[in-house]
C-alpha cells in the first residue's frame, strides 16, 4: 500500500469524527462552525486551538476559498506555521519527508516515554526505517526493569540484522547505555537507539534514572546524546501533554513520536504538541507493522485527515 494511503487509513477514526460532524459546512452556517469547533475539541486539539482554527477557517471561507481548503489552511497554520515552511523552502529544505531521510542530529537517540506507549516497537521500526535507507544502526536494550523488554528488542535486532547491546534483567540501565554508546563509537556506526524504562520499582525515581542514563551516554561519547525522542500514545490525548512536560524538564526532549493514531479519534493531539510544547514531531505511528511508522509531514497529515487527495494538483 502506498505511503499516503496507509496514513489515510490509519487516521480513519479522527477523520470520521471531523468529516461526519462537519459535512455540510460548505454552507458555513454559524451552527455548523460550532459543530466543527466541538469536533476539533473531540479530536483533542484543546479548546483554545479549536477556536483559533475555526476563526482562521471562517476568515478564509469568507474570502471565497472552499470549506475544505479553508480548514486545511487553518489546520496547517497550527501544525506547521507558514513562516517556518517558507523559511525551510528558501534554504532549499525539501519538505517531502515521506521520500527523504528524517534527519537525526548526532549519532545517539535516547528514546523515552511511559510504559506501553510503544517505545520498544518504535525503536524496532526506526531501526528498519534507517537500515533500509543505508544507515548502520545499533540498539541498546536499556529497559532492564521489564523482564520481556530486552528479549523483545533482541528479537527485533536479530530479525533486522541490527546489533543489540543488552544486560541481564534488573541490571543497571546506565551500564547498558554506556556499553552501547562506547561500542557504537568504536565501530563507527551511524545511529544508536537507546530504549529506556517507562516505569521503575517504586523505590527508584524514573526521571532521576533517565537523567543518569543520559549522563552516562555523555561519559562514553562526549557529544551525545544529541537527540532525546519522547514517544507519546495518541490514545492518552491531553494527558500526553502533561507527560511530555515532565520528560522535557528532566531530560530535554528534542523530538516527539506519536503512536497509535490508528486506534483513536484523537488525532488532533498533534496540534498542542507543536504549538504549546514547541517540539518537532519526527514520526507518527498508524499501526503495528513496521511500515506503519511514518515520517511526520504536516501537509500530508492534514490532507489525509480531511480526506483530500495527496497533492493539490491530483
Ligand atoms: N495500533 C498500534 N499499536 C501500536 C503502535 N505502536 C505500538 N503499538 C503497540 O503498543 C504495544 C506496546 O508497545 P511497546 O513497544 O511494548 O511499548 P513500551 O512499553 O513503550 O516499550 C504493543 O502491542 C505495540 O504493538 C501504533 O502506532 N499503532
Ligand atoms: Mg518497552
Amino acid at each position: 500500500m502506498a505511503w499516503f494511503d496507509r496514513l489515510r487509513q490509519g487516521l480513519g477514526k479522527t477523520r470520521d469524527l471531523l468529516t461526519t460532524d462537519v459535512r455540510d459546512l460548505g454552507r458555513a452556517w454559524e451552527m455548523e462552525w460550532d459543530d466543527l469547533e466541538f469536533a476539533l475539541i473531540g479530536a483533542d486539539t484543546g479548546a483554545k486551538i479549536a477556536a483559533e482554527i475555526v476563526a482562521e477557517a471562517k476568515r478564509e471561507r469568507e474570502r471565497g476559498t472552499s470549506f475544505r481548503e479553508s480548514l486545511e489552511k487553518a489546520l496547517l497554520d497550527q501544525l506547521e506555521p507558514n513562516r517556518m515552511r517558507q523559511k525551510l523552502r528558501r534554504v532549499g529544505f525539501n519538505l517531502d519527508v515521506s521520500r527523504n531521510l528524517v534527519e537525526v542530529k548526532g549519532k545517539v537517540v535516547m528514546v523515552v516515554g511511559v510504559n506501553g506507549v510503544g517505545k520498544t516497537t518504535t525503536i524496532a521500526k526506526l531501526g528498519q526505517y534507517y537500515t533500509e535507507r543505508g544507515q548502520r544502526v545499533m540498539f541498546a536494550a536499556g529497559d532492564t526493569f521489564r523482564a520481556a523488554a530486552t528479549a523483545q528488542l533482541e528479537v527485533w535486532g536479530g530479525r533486522l540484522g541490527i546489533p543489540t547491546v543488552s544486560g541481564p534483567d534488573g541490571s543497571d540501565p546506565g551500564a547498558v547505555a554506556f556499553d552501547a554508546a562506547h561500542a557504537r563509537r568504536a565501530r563507527g556506526l551511524d545511529l544508536l537507539f537507546v530504549d529506556t524504562a517507562g516505569r521503575l520499582h517504586t523505590k527508584h525515581n524514573l526521571m532521576e534514572e533517565l537523567k543518569k542514563v543520559k549522563r552516562v551516554i555523555t561519559k562514553a561519547d562526549p557529544d551525545e546524546p544529541r537527540e532525546v525522542w519522547l514517544v507519546l500514545d495518541a490514545v492518552t490525548g491531553q494527558n500526553g501533554l502533561a507527560q511530555a512536560k515532565k520528560f522535557h524538564e528532566a531530560v530535554g526532549v528534542t523530538g516527539v513520536v506519536v503512536t497509535k493514531l490508528d486506534g483513536t479519534a484523537k488525532g488532533g493531539i498533534l496540534l498542542p504538541i507543536v504549538r504549546e510544547l514547541e517540539l518537532p514531531i519526527k514520526f507518527i505511528g498508524v499501526g503495528e507493522k513496521a511500515e506503519d511508522l511514518q515520517p511526520y509531514d504536516a501537509a500530508a497529515y492534514v490532507r489525509a485527515l480531511l480526506d483530500m487527495p495527496e497533492t493539490a494538483a491530483a
